[in-house]
């Protein structure tokens, strides 16, 4: 504080020096702190090239099987949180790598996780007793507590980007993990089963959620995804601010498809930009394909295909598209939305 004498100042030393042993201690050294008229995100805005990654995860695969991790992951750990697994202020993202033939073993946690496939053809997630080939661009969901393992039936490694909740369940100290007594899990159900059931625009005539807050559908195949934002395109009139955007949702409630992860795609047609917004959400961006550019609060990210990046709350951001390019993200918006916090600001 400015404008005291230094009389005054020792005198508030001292009765801050005899708060501390009865665990008490004063609200205005640190209100303007704790309270600030906006959100200062501690995260940093963070660039990671695959180039840079894919030869690192590779060599991983050379040091210890998947089965020797239990999960073979990279974490892309934001620099600002150093050692504490976080990607973004509340959320988690890692390159998970399965080698021919390999297996990460079955398990299951409360935390949350869904898959972004970046290469590889043959390898699968299986959910419950349900297998799923990941093809590069899907997006796979492992509903919290629901038994998965993972593995690679093709002859080349297989990559995807793993995000979790870890850090949000961390803070709230709700972290539950428990190992399957086999490798595998047995497979009840023939692949497609889920997207049968509930992702044709059909839902069983009897039956709740079999996941609870999580959608059905595990798999969110690429090939659609992409269909539908081209299609989109084809009728023109891109967003200023979100160009052609999709999100992806729970087909039984039209919600997002996890109880703390929000999803959505984005196509930028070449040598599209939108003007900048800012959102109180913290999210991570992954590139399926093309190149281009995005600003953080004034900060130039020049992107390539399968690159990753971290986007603090709260700061402007606006891309621009030199081909025409197709953007993966996740944040933790359905949060801030069922709490009743999440701001979006939309520059003119
Ligand atoms: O595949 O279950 O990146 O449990 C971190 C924790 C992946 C997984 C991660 C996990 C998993």
């Amino acid at each position: 504080m400015s404008g005291i004498d230094t009389a005054d100042q020792e005198k508030r030393a001292e009765f801050y020096n005899r708060l501390t042993p009865h665990n008490l201690a004063p609200l205005w050294e640190v209100l303007k702190d704790i309270v600030p008229p906006e959100p200062r995100s501690k995260a940093q805005t963070t660039h990671w090239r695959y180039d840079d990654m894919r030869p690192l995860l590779l060599e991983s695969g050379a040091l210890l099987t998947a089965e020797e991790a239990e999960r073979r992951v990279l974490v892309l750990e934001n620099p600002a949180f150093s050692g504490q697994s976080r990607t973004t202020a509340t959320l988690y993202a890692g390159l998970q790598l399965i080698l021919p033939g390999e297996t990460a073993p079955a398990h299951r946690h409360t935390p949350s996780a869904l898959r972004f496939v970046i290469e590889g053809e043959y390898g699968f997630t299986a959910v419950g007793g349900e297998r799923t080939t990941m093809r590069a661009g899907d997006l796979v969901i492992t509903p919290a507590w629901a038994w998965h393992d993972h593995g690679n039936e093709g002859d080349g490694p297989v990559i995807w980007l793993d995000g979790l909740d870890i850090p949000i369940l961390g803070f709230f100290e709700s972290v539950f993990m428990e190992p399957y007594n086999d490798s595998r899990h047995a497979t009840t159900r023939p692949e497609g089963d889920a997207l049968a059931r509930y992702g044709a625009g059909l839902a069983p005539i009897d039956g709740a959620s079999p996941y609870g807050l999580t959608s059905p559908i595990f798999n969110y195949p690429y090939r659609r995804t992409r269909d539908s934002l081209l299609q989109i395109a084809k009728a023109g009139d891109p967003d200023p601010h979100m160009a052609y955007t999709l999100r992806y949702t729970n087909p039984l409630d039209g919600g997002w498809v996890t109880p703390t992860m929000a999803t959505w795609m984005t196509h930028l047609p070449s040598g599209f930009s939108t003007t900048a917004m800012r959102s109180t959400d913290g999210m991570v961006a992954h590139v399926v394909e093309g190149e281009g550019s995005i600003e953080i609060d004034g900060a130039r990210i020049d992107f390539a295909a399968k690159d990753t990046i971290a986007i603090p709350g709260w700061t402007w951001r606006s891309l621009t598209a030199s081909s025409d390019v197709f953007l993966f993200f996740f944040s933790d918006r359905v949060i801030h939305e069922k709490l009743g916090f999440h701001r979006e600001e939309r520059r003119a």
